[in-house]
């Protein structure tokens, strides 16, 4: 058994628009069967009144060329166009996955220009309701910021999930596809939020099963569950292997510029395409951390992408193309290279060569996923080229969803970002929502946290990640708060002091985290391999390219132009903030600067002196996150409370030994005491 997450439509008294649910009224084209996205609306639609506010409806279809309405109340869906829904409303702003939800003569009409518009629009109104929100007067127009709002899931054939924490894999199994019952709930789930792209295996294709997806194999199987995506608007893609011609092919090589090569996937995506007609495409992590690539054949990522490109665009398929490539066989002793310069290095003079079905999916920031890091470079820099943004709501080097980590507000932070690329609209969230340039494929890509575990998300609160990112993905303009609100309300009782408690916890969590690991930007001070809890020369004398440069008398990598040149990779004035010290954000100052450890910040403690501080902070926090969540104790469902005390036990205890092994080991370094002589080593 598994939970419903934010769509538990836990039962609510006293809802004061009741009376304006009494039927549901959909008008539809008589002689068409009704679809699978429209039946599932319906049942999401009558299941979800039933279960909040017990309310039993039943669906009355009613002929889509019908002229005049004899409707008097309750809740009328209808595509633009009908006659009767176009008097309602004017429905010109509607884009493709739009919808519109009115509330006119005590009816709520969800109106859209598709039948993905409808589906989005009902998830809306029941969200509304769930969280107690009064729909009288209402009046709303949604459209998506962002085209591609896709999931990326790290799920290995063998049932296994690379960075998972949340369980095992509830695509595969032993190597074969699961189509069940979790497959639906997690359809509507994700379908719920606004997820409209969801790649289902690891980017790191592995082995003659992981590489065969895109076979007959596998294919008839994926069949069934792309048919269950689509019915909630959801497009199945695949992580491929970009040597799949030589691997399962037989073929001599997989050279891009090989007509054989070319025909060789072009025959593949036809035949994937003659099984999955709605097939979206795939995605590709090529010349990285191991993976094959266009790089053996001297030939550039354009090329790679391309090839690929061409065999899928006959069909509307997409090619997305992960920028995270970068040597991972740097040497340690070099402080001239810089494994941060990668992504630039690697995609700006490519800018303009990929075609147009092809989309370069870019981490936030240019190491690897760290707590703090600056922005990439690269958003700033590409012109010509579709760009999605890539996040991991798996939180592989944020606590491993045993520590609570809300990660919205470090997206937020990135999505608000200017670039200065442009003069006006040149923040993430204009480039990657194709405000800036025009672009057609854009958007936001997570990798995924959710594995077989009762709550998806093995810590409950780790479910608000998967939320905020659908949701922000949907619109990049909603806060951080307001994401938690709608999640927090749709999933606890409506009480204060719960929100309240819950609230607080969320919001504190990534800073909380921040202050007792790694400190101003540097990260990386995790266990090789696992990367959870602290070893802070876990990777300093290793091959990874991800180093702090401690030493007596400082710490931090000169990213400047004296050092790796980094910073100068930003448009201005940017790349003049972070080439300075005194400019540079704080919070990044070890990130772009060797900094000696008696050199005063702006709150006028010294570098030593903060790293001392933050870290006896960040645990007090934790300490009172315990606290306020003890205080919930009978006032939330007993599973949850249960589940997530255990977790904050761990985390409370992780946080003091990054805490110790931070402080002892830069009091070790330095020599500096504590400047209010508290037990800092060991
Ligand atoms: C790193 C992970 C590794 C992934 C890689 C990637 O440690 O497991 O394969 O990113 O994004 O964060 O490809």
């Amino acid at each position: 058994s598994y939970s419903q997450c934010w769509l538990v439509y836990n039962s609510i008294d006293n809802y004061k628009d009741k009376d304006l649910l009494t039927d549901l009224h959909i008008y539809y084209e008589k002689d068409n069967a009704l679809s699978n996205i429209m039946n599932n609306i319906i049942k999401e639609l009558t299941q979800g009144l039933n279960s909040i506010l017990n309310i039993k409806i039943s669906a009355n279809i009613i002929d889509g060329k019908e002229t005049s309405s004899s409707i008097k109340s309750g809740i009328v869906l209808g595509l633009t166009g009908q006659n009767v829904i176009n008097d309602i409303a004017d429905t010109e702003q509607l884009t493709e996955e739009g919808y519109l939800l009115k509330e006119a003569n005590q009816c709520i009409y969800i109106i859209g220009k598709t039948e993905k518009g409808l589906l989005y629009g009902a998830f809306d109104l029941l969200r509304r309701i769930a969280t107690g929100e009064g729909i009288r007067g209402l009046k709303v127009i949604e459209n998506p910021k962002n085209t591609l709002r896709m999931l990326n899931h790290w799920d290995n054939m063998d049932g296994s999930i690379e960075r998972g924490y949340s369980g095992e894999s509830f695509f595969m199994k032993k190597e074969e596809i699961l189509v069940n019952q979790r497959t639906i709930d997690y359809a509507r789930i994700v379908a719920s939020i606004g997820i409209n792209c969801v790649v289902i295996n690891n980017v790191n294709v592995r082995g003659s099963a992981a590489t065969g997806l895109i076979t007959d194999r596998y294919l008839n199987k994926l069949k069934e569950m792309a048919e269950i995506f689509e019915g909630y608007g959801i497009k199945l893609y695949l992580s491929a292997n970009f040597a799949a011609p030589m691997e399962i092919g037989g073929y001599k090589t997989a050279d891009p510029l090989d007509q054989g090569v070319a025909d060789w996937w072009k025959e593949c995506v036809q035949n994937i395409y003659k099984i999955i007609p709605g097939f979206g495409g795939f995605l590709i992590k090529a010349d990285s951390e191991g993976r094959p690539g266009p790089f053996t054949y001297n030939r550039t990522h354009a090329d790679g992408a391309n090839v690929l490109a061409r065999a899928l665009k006959p069909f509307g398929g997409l090619l997305v193309w992960r920028c995270f490539v970068y040597n991972c066989q740097q040497d340690w002793r070099d402080y001239k290279t810089d494994r941060a310069r990668a992504a630039y290095d690697n995609f700006m003079g490519l800018d303009g060569k990929f075609d147009d079905n092809v989309i370069l999916q870019i981490k936030n920031g240019p190491m690897d996923f760290q707590v703090r890091e600056p922005v990439t470079p690269l958003f700033g820099g590409l012109k010509n080229t579709n760009m999605i943004l890539e996040v991991q709501a798996a939180q592989e080097y944020t606590g491993q969803q045993k520590h609570v980590c809300y990660l919205i507000p470090m997206w937020k932070e990135v999505l608000e970002f200017n670039t200065y690329a442009k003069e006006t609209n040149a923040t993430i969230a204009d480039i990657v929502s194709g405000k800036t340039y025009n672009q057609t494929h854009t958007g936001m890509a997570a990798v995924s946290n959710t594995g077989d575990d009762f709550n998806w998300t093995g810590h409950d609160l780790a479910g608000a990640n998967l939320y905020g990112f659908g949701r922000l993905s949907w619109n990049t303009e909603l806060s951080s708060e307001q994401i938690a609100a709608e999640w927090i309300k749709q999933i606890f009782p409506h009480k204060d002091k719960v929100y309240k408690a819950i609230m607080d916890i969320l919001m504190g969590s990534w800073h909380t985290y921040e202050k007792y690991t790694s400190p101003l930007g540097i990260g990386w001070m995790v266990n090789p391999n696992h990367h959870y809890g602290p070893n802070v020369d876990g990777y300093e004398y290793d091959r990874w390219g991800t180093y702090h440069r401690a030493n007596r008398n400082g710490m931090g990598v000169d990213r400047t132009k004296a050092g790796t040149g980094y910073a100068s990779q930003y448009n201005e004035p940017n790349a003049s903030m972070y080439e300075q010290k005194e400019t540079c954000p704080e919070e990044l100052l070890l990130f772009f600067h060797y900094i000696p450890y008696d050199y005063k910040l702006k709150s006028g403690v010294t570098l030593i002196q903060h790293i001392y501080d933050t870290h006896f902070e960040g645990v007090q926090e934790v300490e009172k996150m315990v606290e306020e969540w003890n205080g919930l104790e009978g006032l939330i469902p007993e599973d949850i409370f249960q589940r997530v005390q255990k977790r904050l036990t761990i985390q409370l205890e992780s946080a003091k030994e990054w805490r110790d092994r931070i402080n002892t080991y830069f009091y070790r370094k330095s020599g500096v005491d504590d400047a209010k002589k508290r037990k800092i080593y060991y």
